[in-house]
């Protein structure tokens, strides 16, 4: 027995394959015989999750006996990716639970197709906190990731016509076996009503309505490490008596229910919104429906140590994840002076102390701020207390710079005009004592430009932490082959929990065997994406589209190609799959245009045979971690084509150039950072930079004298308004004719010079490999681990905790 009491599970093949029976057996309640594969999937995944459970048993054990400061890490959105493998693999229990499949007679891939992926999340910022959750419970940070179980997570994205349409994504249709209710931590939330003063003179908030959350957990183990963290999500539910029988009785069915309908919507579904604005009632909602919930829980464990309130921001340090769970700064404060008793300065201390905010983004747009009117309604105590926390800021702004009426209005929580809204990373700035941008440039433009004058106020609260991709789901799962390759060169598996060492692998950078094995392998995993002809340059954009990342323009560069093909058909062309993916906001209507037309391009080219051989166009729907772990591997070139200054870092761009996939990109977010680490000689740069871009935009710019002045731009932009796509795209062309906000016509020319260069470095392919190889050797800095370890020493300062094996 070990220290937590329990005999510990089998490793053996045949103590693996007698648990799974016993699941299928007593879990299930089926026979070998009767199983179908959802009997064998579900089986397997108690089996292996058991391993995970009796790991998680001894991390708490450990955990509760160092009382060490934890991690608190707020995110509406989790992208966590299918389970089952990742589970495997940390768990050790490769060889066996292969075994046992095929004991049952199921296998590997079967099973893999089975895993549903939990689709909580958007985009990048919902990526980055699956990675991180990893990275911490890998370093044995003590942490927990809070969140909310979404009934139904991001949309799934189809093709009507070319067209996207959406249709909602049922994830736990079939139950979800990963996960481990705790019905017993359920809290209490409250949503509008309004506030009294008792006879002390302390507030009470008399809600309007009341709301149960109860959370559910999966485990997040840690790789090569005894550790197993869990992510903690809240579902809504109605209470006991939001139920109303009498009307039931009465025949009224709906109204009856109705009341527990409306708390159970504020889960109910993600909002599938990525940096626009949108300002629903029911959003707000949910914000504050995960803050409410997880700082109680966060207290009540807080409570089970029994130390004095003071020492809170000494045992716990919570991560905002953007501005979302940002409501946790006057939550806190409420809970603080005004069910505990607390005076404001005191009160305000331990807030600052304990928070710290992470910024995603430099758009004006994307920035949240919410209707005065709106917070007055569902969270009066919170206005006040925003109120009082902006009196308090602007006391300290105009004694600082006294008479200085203008910054006194630009840095106010609440802006004025044309309505009041509260400004949400203002709340964020102010209530935490970090702040940091994902990548370097990111950081240093949030500072000169969106929170300037937080930064000049507080210098010392702006910090950079660049982002980060977990290894092991990118490159040892994503791309076993080269996994396997890596391990046999360098000796051993050590890389997938140390990146840096895939620095050993630049003594092979001149061994023609070796190159030839790494140019192999990316060509069976392009035959194994099966999209397009394997020995053609794999081109692939795959994001979410949004203007600013500017699909548009690779689009203009393929009907370009397809122009000079058309007019030269014998000439030496390069062959290339270009690969598009992702998903459009359902109410971004110029992203769908995009999309759309992208399609038309594509369908155009397919039809004809001359161009067929030279050039490929592709866009598999619905663009998720899953498609993402298939197409990143088979990449030869990554696109990161955004307008400088816009893009906060990019993830996609580090988990391309870890798969040995070359960068075409501007001097934006990240791609700073990946070209100084790789080489300049081993990444495209083309385009225009910050400054550039900044003095066109102020000087006037006029995207129609670059369409008058290039005759290829003129005539892609020509083919579109002309109809050759079906008559596809117009509204696309003229947004780029006559406004063209993110100055893809300004960067066109630089960008289709740069992908002749493309075209000439792919034609010596000893030298496109070793380049190749050098992406990959070089990139291990991008690894979340990287992250989390900047985080754990520059902000939260915490340290790690073993936990043993008995
Ligand atoms: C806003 C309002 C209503 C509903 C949803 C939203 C919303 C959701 C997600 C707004 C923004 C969201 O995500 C922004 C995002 O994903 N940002 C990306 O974060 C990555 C991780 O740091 C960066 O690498 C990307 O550059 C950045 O665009």
């Amino acid at each position: 027995r070990n220290g937590i009491g329990l005999r510990p599970l089998g490793s053996s093949a045949a103590e693996f394959e007698q648990d799974l029976l016993s699941n299928l057996y007593y879990r299930r309640g089926t026979t070998v015989e009767s199983a179908s594969a959802q009997d064998a999937y579900e089986s397997l995944v108690l089996t292996v999750r058991d391993r995970l459970a009796e790991r998680r048993a001894r991390t708490t054990a450990a955990h509760y006996a160092a009382n060490p400061r934890w991690v608190y890490y707020l995110s509406a959105e989790y992208l966590l990716g299918r389970q089952l493998e990742q589970n495997i693999l940390y768990s050790g229990t490769g060889e066996i639970a292969t075994a046992a499949m095929k004991a049952l007679g199921v296998s590997p891939e079967e099973m893999d197709e089975l895993d549903i992926e939990p689709g909580l999340g958007n985009g990048g910022l919902g990526r980055l906190a699956a990675c991180l959750v990893d990275a911490m419970a890998t370093l044995d940070i003590p942490a927990i990731g809070y969140g909310i179980r979404y009934d139904f997570g991001i949309f799934k994205q189809t093709f009507v016509d070319g067209a996207q349409v959406e249709k909602p994504d049922d994830w736990t249709f079939q139950g979800n076996p990963w996960e481990f209710p705790a019905p017993d931590d359920r809290q209490t939330v409250f949503f509008y009503g309004h506030t009294t003063r008792d006879e002390a003179g302390r507030t009470k908030w008399i809600p309007g309505e009341i709301v149960l959350g109860e959370p559910s957990h999966m485990l997040v183990p840690g790789y090569g490490t005894e550790t197993v963290n869990i992510v903690r999500l809240w579902r809504a539910r109605g209470s006991e008596s939001s139920f109303d029988l009498e009307r039931f009785s009465a025949g009224q069915y709906a109204e009856a229910v109705q009341e527990a309908v409306r708390a159970e919507n504020i889960s109910k579904v993600l909002y599938p919104d990525d940096s626009t604005e949108l300002g629903r009632e029911l959003r707000l909602k949910q914000q504050y429906f995960l803050v409410s919930c997880s700082l109680r829980d966060i207290l009540r464990r807080f409570r089970l140590w029994g130390g004095p309130l003071t020492d809170f921001p000494a045992k716990s340090v919570i991560q905002l994840n953007d501005t979302h769970p940002s409501l946790a700064i006057p939550e806190l404060m409420r809970l603080l002076v005004d069910e505990e008793g607390l005076g404001w300065d005191e009160a305000w201390l331990l807030t600052q102390r304990t928070f710290a905010y992470t910024c995603h983004t430099l758009l004006p747009e994307a920035l949240e701020t919410w209707p005065v009117a709106l917070f007055e309604r569902l969270l009066p105590r919170h206005l006040e207390i925003i109120y009082e926390i902006n009196q308090r800021l602007l006391d300290e702004v105009r004694s600082r710079y006294p008479g200085d009426i203008d910054r006194v209005r630009r840095m106010s929580l609440i802006q004025e005009a044309p309505e009041r809204r509260v400004r949400m990373a203002h709340l964020a700035v102010a209530g935490t004592s970090a702040v940091n941008g994902v990548a370097e440039l990111h950081s240093q433009l949030l500072a000169e430009t969106t929170l300037h004058d937080f930064a000049t106020m507080w210098p010392g609260k702006f910090r950079n932490v660049t982002n980060g991709v977990s290894p092991r789901r990118f490159l040892r799962i994503a791309n076993p082959a080269l996994s396997e390759l890596i391990t046999s060169a360098l000796g051993d598996s050590r890389w997938a929990g140390d990146l840096d060492r895939l620095r050993g692998l630049e003594r092979f950078a001149d061994d023609p065997a070796f190159l030839r094995s790494w140019r192999d392998i990316k060509r069976a995993n392009k035959a194994r994406l099966g999209l397009g002809d394997p020995d053609a340059l794999m081109d692939v954009m795959v994001k979410r589209f949004h203007e600013y990342k500017r699909q548009q323009l690779k689009l203009l560069h393929v009907i370009t190609q397809y122009h000079r093909i058309k007019d030269n058909p014998g000439g030496d062309h390069v062959p290339r799959t270009v690969l598009f993916a992702g998903k459009a906001a359902p109410a971004y209507h110029a992203a769908k245009s995009i999309i759309r037309l992208i399609n038309a391009v594509a369908a155009t080219i397919e039809a004809d045979p001359a161009v067929t051989p030279y050039l490929k166009v592709v866009f598999p729907p619905n663009y998720n971690v899953t498609l993402g772990e298939l197409i990143i591997p088979a990449a030869d070139l990554s696109e990161q084509i955004s307008l400088a200054g816009k893009e906060a870092s990019g993830t996609g761009n580090m988990k391309l150039a870890l798969n040995g996939a070359l960068t075409i990109g501007t001097l934006d977010g990240a791609n700073i950072e990946i070209r100084e680490r790789v080489g300049a000689e081993n990444f495209f740069l083309f385009g225009l930079d910050t400054p550039a871009a900044t003095e066109l935009k102020a000087s006037g710019y006029h995207p129609r004298s670059y369409y008058e002045r290039d005759p290829e731009l003129r005539a892609a932009l020509d083919a579109i308004m002309s109809g050759a796509f079906g008559g596809v795209g117009k509204e696309v062309a003229e947004s780029l004719l006559n406004w063209d906000e993110y100055l893809t016509l300004a960067d066109f020319r630089a960008y289709a010079e740069c992908q002749e260069a493309v075209d000439r470095a792919w034609q010596d392919q000893t030298a496109w490999t070793k380049a190749s190889l050098l992406n990959t050797a070089r990139a291990g800095y991008f690894s979340a681990d990287r992250t989390v370890s900047d985080y754990a020493s520059t902000i939260w300062h915490v340290e790690p905790v073993r936990v043993t094996r008995d």
